[in-house]
């Protein structure tokens, strides 16, 4: 007799394993067809968490299945697999938004990393949401950082929140955003990701670790990707902190585009295939001097538009 294939979500991948959940509700071990291995292209994971996938179930002692199909993706978000490496590592699939947890300090992050982000997220079609966790470290300069910043990206179309996951600042709010959506939380490691899931769902008990003295980077505690399901309705996947952010899939010619205000001045340049970097006549660049376009996204385009590596300057 044949085996059916069973449906499933892939709610958590370790390279080698995926935990699939069935449509039933319980989690079946999987490992991946030969085929699959071959298909990676210039991703290092075929599979990511939040794929919908089919499985044959197995017949061995533990009852673990295999993946034979992956379903058409939604969309999905990526990062690259290595500093060097030109091939990239799928961070998660299928999402509706995407949470960027950003700390002024302990660790910081910069607006290259968050303009990097937003620009990935954009290409393909995700919304992102920027949380300033930490609150109750801020100093009076962290304060100012905090509001120009909020009312910089507010502007271009992010909801911004400030939270603490650990005096619960913010935590309520963070909840409805989150609420019957599937989310992923990104950013540095020791940002706090895992502890503001853990303050909106406090029965899950995710692993958090400390930051260091040394040099006030987090110890990437969180080493796979992982989806929890949220009381209220809902997903969130937690993912391991990180560094960088690769846009080296998307054509410079194109980058622009993903600035949305920018792209909005594009009209008013002289040129219509503008680069805003040295022609005369350019809306982007005059409104750069009027203080409309922020020094720091124009920094950041500038940044990406020369091909610069990008690693946060912590230590
Ligand atoms: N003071 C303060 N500490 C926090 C806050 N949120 C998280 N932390 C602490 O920051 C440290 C790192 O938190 P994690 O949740 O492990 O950070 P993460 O972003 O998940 O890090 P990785 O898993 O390594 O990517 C832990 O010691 C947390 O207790 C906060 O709002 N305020
Ligand atoms: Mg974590
Ligand atoms: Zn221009």
């Amino acid at each position: 007799m044949a085996v059916i294939n069973q449906k499933g979500l892939v709610i958590k991948s370790t390279g080698k394993w995926y935990i699939v959940r069935t449509n039933m509700g319980n989690d079946v071990r999987c490992s991946l067809a030969g085929k699959f291995r071959t298909q990676g292209l210039r991703s290092t994971n075929p599979i990511a968490v939040g794929d919908r996938i089919q499985f044959k179930p197995g017949n061995d002692a533990e009852g673990n299945g295999t993946i034979v199909v992956i379903e058409e993706r939604k969309n999905h978000i990526v990062r690259k697999a290595t500093r060097l490496s030109s091939s990239s590592h799928v961070l998660a699939a299928n999402i509706d938004q995407a949470i960027l947890v950003v700390t002024p300090s302990q660790p910081r992050t910069s607006t290259g990393f968050i303009d990097r982000f937003l620009i990935s997220a954009n290409a393909f079609d995700i919304p992102v949401v920027i949380i300033f966790n930490k609150s109750d470290l801020y100093t009076l300069d962290d304060n100012n950082t905090i509001a120009t910043l909020t009312t910089l990206y507010q502007k271009i179309g992010h909801s911004c929140l400030v939270t603490s996951a650990l005096t619960g600042y913010g935590i309520n709010e963070l909840r409805s955003i989150m609420q019957d959506k599937v989310s992923m939380i990104a950013g540095h490691s020791g940002a706090g990701k895992s502890a503001l899931i853990n303050a909106v769902e406090p029965g899950l008990r995710i692993r958090t670790g400390d930051i260091s003295d040394a040099n006030q980077k987090g110890r990437h505690t969180t080493t796979f990707a992982e989806m929890h399901p949220l009381s209220a309705g809902g997903f969130i996947t937690d993912t391991p902190g990180i560094k960088e952010f690769g846009i080296n899939s998307i054509e410079k010619r194109e980058i622009a585009g993903y600035f949305p205000e920018f792209f909005a001045l594009l009209h008013k340049c002289k040129y219509f295939n503008c680069s805003h970097i040295h022609e005369p006549g350019c809306a982007v660049k005059s409104a750069l001097e009027t203080g409309e376009i922020s020094p720091s996204r124009y920094r950041s385009y500038l940044s990406i538009m020369n091909g610069e590596e990008f690693e946060e300057e912590h230590d």
